[in-house]
Parts: C-alpha cells; structure tokens; sequence
C-alpha cells in the first residue's frame, strides 16, 4: 500500500522592503503554476512569504508596523493565490503576520486545502530573538516584540490523505515540537523558515547554520517516523544574508530533495505517508517504548533544575 503526496517545496527569495503584497503574490503563484507542472498535491511557502522580514527593525511604536500584518485571510491582495490554486487544483501552506480580530499579533502558518478552503491555522511557539530595541546590533531580530507565542501549541490535521503538522522556523531548533506532533501521529511535518546566517550572540554559529538547520529537521523527522518540509526564504534581504537549503526529508531521516540556490525555487517530492510505518511500528513505536513516567521535568519544568 502507498499513499503518495507529492509536495513541492517553494523556496522564496528575498523580498526587499518597497516589495508589495502584489509583488510578493504574483512570485508565489508563478512557484504554485511550476508546481502544478510537476503534479504537486501541496505546495509549501516561507515563514512571512509576503513581506520582507520586517521584525529586523524596531519601531517604538508597534502601530507603525501595523501595515505588515494581514487582518483577514484571504485578503483582496491574496485572493488571487487562492484564486489560482483553486484553478490548478493544488493546496498550499503560507506563513505570513496575522493581526486577529482581537488585537493579537502572531507568527502564522495555515493550511488550505484544493477547494481553497483553510483546514488549519498554527501559530509560533518558539519566538527567538529579542523584546528591547538592541541599538548595537548590525539588525535587530524583535520578533519576541512582534509576535505574542501561539498559546494552542502544535496542531495536526487530517487533510491530503494523511496527517499534516505545522510549524515555524525556531519551532524546528526543539525537539519538543517534533515530538508533540508525533504524539498525535503526525505524518507530514510543514515548516517555514527565515534564518539570518550572521547569528548576532554568538558569531561562531554562523558557518554551522546550514549543518544545524539539517540536523534538527533530519533528527526530527526520523524520532517521528514523519516526512519533513523545510522552506527558507534565503537570499540576501535588506542587507541581511539568510539561509537557503531547503529541503524535504524522509521518515528515515534522509533529504531527498534539497534547493541548490538561495533564490525562488520549487523542489518536488513524492512522499510515500506509508514510509512513516517503517518507524513508527518499529524502532519509533511510541506506546512500547516510550517512558513518560520519567520525562516529568520536560512539561514540569522550563529552564534547567540542578539536582545537587
Ligand atoms: N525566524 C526565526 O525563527 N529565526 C531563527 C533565528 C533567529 C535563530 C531561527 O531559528 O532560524
């Protein structure tokens, strides 16, 4: 048995600050239009795919960022991407800023299925970087400024044949994210990304960041027995050089596709879902050999407890 989707991972380039949403969108459905000529189910876009990454900037007033959030969705810009995946009968998952109804700001994910319909919503966990302007820095990285943590945690939900997950960028630095996911029999991990090379506190990371950025997504999909889809926006964005390497990754652990530039590119994938058997009945099967009764200080506890 096999249940393939073929899930094609749209790597964005840089989008510079004069870029508009109508910019951004017409560059998305060209991805989405190479993948339908590839016979995608599922085409996967970046963490904030339709703006610059703008928490690189403070502003002491956070009204005068209102203007990159998206209060609905789709929007009269957006409409046209899901206007044509519709039309070329594929899904998609976008990452952009959302600011809800209520006056909440987050770092969202969502899922939208061939009928143009959302299936599901995620919002970021893991928020890194900063709260304060930090003047000394070459570019700020405000995101824990910008963005309040998602406070349902990690969704998955059936849709394309199997179970899909979402998460973003920082989320796939722990483990913790792979793994509540798991617990819910994730199958198809989706997670956009913007990872400046230069890691401002410790400057010695940032010839790793293509090692580290592989070894997370790699370690955690094989724990899983789960596909992983990984989807940068690289490229050097105002000034700022960021990762590309995206990639897609088998329940084995292993990349079966991965972007060669750090531009707009699609690379394609045929993911068996039924591969994620071979783990999770085997080596991964959670209720033989999992032992929550000792993984206590995991939810318990926040930072490290020193036992003497
Ligand atoms: N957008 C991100 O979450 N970026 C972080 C950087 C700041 C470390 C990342 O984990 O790639």
């Amino acid at each position: 048995m096999s249940r393939i989707v073929t899930v094609g991972a749209a790597q964005m380039g840089p989008i510079q600050r004069e870029h508009s949403r109508a910019d951004a969108v017409k560059r998305l459905i060209a991805l989405l239009e190479q993948g339908a000529r590839h016979g995608c189910d599922l085409v996967v876009f970046p963490e904030l795919a339709l703006t610059t990454f703008f928490p690189r900037w403070f502003v002491d007033d956070i009204s005068e960022a209102d203007h990159w959030y998206e209060r609905e969705m789709p929007s009269r810009e957006t409409q046209p991407l899901f206007d044509a995946a519709r039309k070329l009968g594929l899904g998609f998952s976008l990452g952009y800023a959302e600011y809800t109804k209520d006056g909440h700001r987050f770092n969202t994910q969502i899922l939208v299925e061939r009928d143009g319909s959302i299936v599901g919503r995620y919002h970021k966990v893991h928020i890194p970087g900063h709260e304060h302007h930090e003047p000394d820095r070459p570019f700020q990285h405000a995101e824990r400024y910008y963005f309040e943590p998602g406070p349902e945690g990690f969704g998955v939900w059936k849709a394309f044949g199997g179970r899909v997950g979402m998460m973003i960028c920082n989320d796939r630095r722990w483990p913790e994210s792979y793994r509540v996911m798991g617990l819910k029999g994730v199958e198809l991990i989706l997670c956009g990304y913007n990872t400046p090379i230069h890691y401002v506190p410790d400057p010695s990371q940032d010839i790793l960041q293509g090692f580290h950025n592989a070894l997370v997504m790699q370690s955690g999909a094989y724990q899983n027995g789960t596909w992983v889809v990984g989807v940068a926006k690289g490229g050097v964005e105002e000034g700022v050089d960021s990762l590309g390497q995206s990639a897609i990754i088998a329940p084995s652990g292993q990349i079966v596709a991965q972007a060669f530039t750090s531009g707009d590119e699609l690379l394609v994938a045929r993911c068996d879902l039924d591969w994620c058997l071979k783990y999770k009945e085997t080596l991964f099967d959670f209720e033989r050999y999992r032992r929550p009764e000792v993984y206590g200080p995991i939810t318990a506890q926040r930072g490290v407890v020193l036992d003497d």
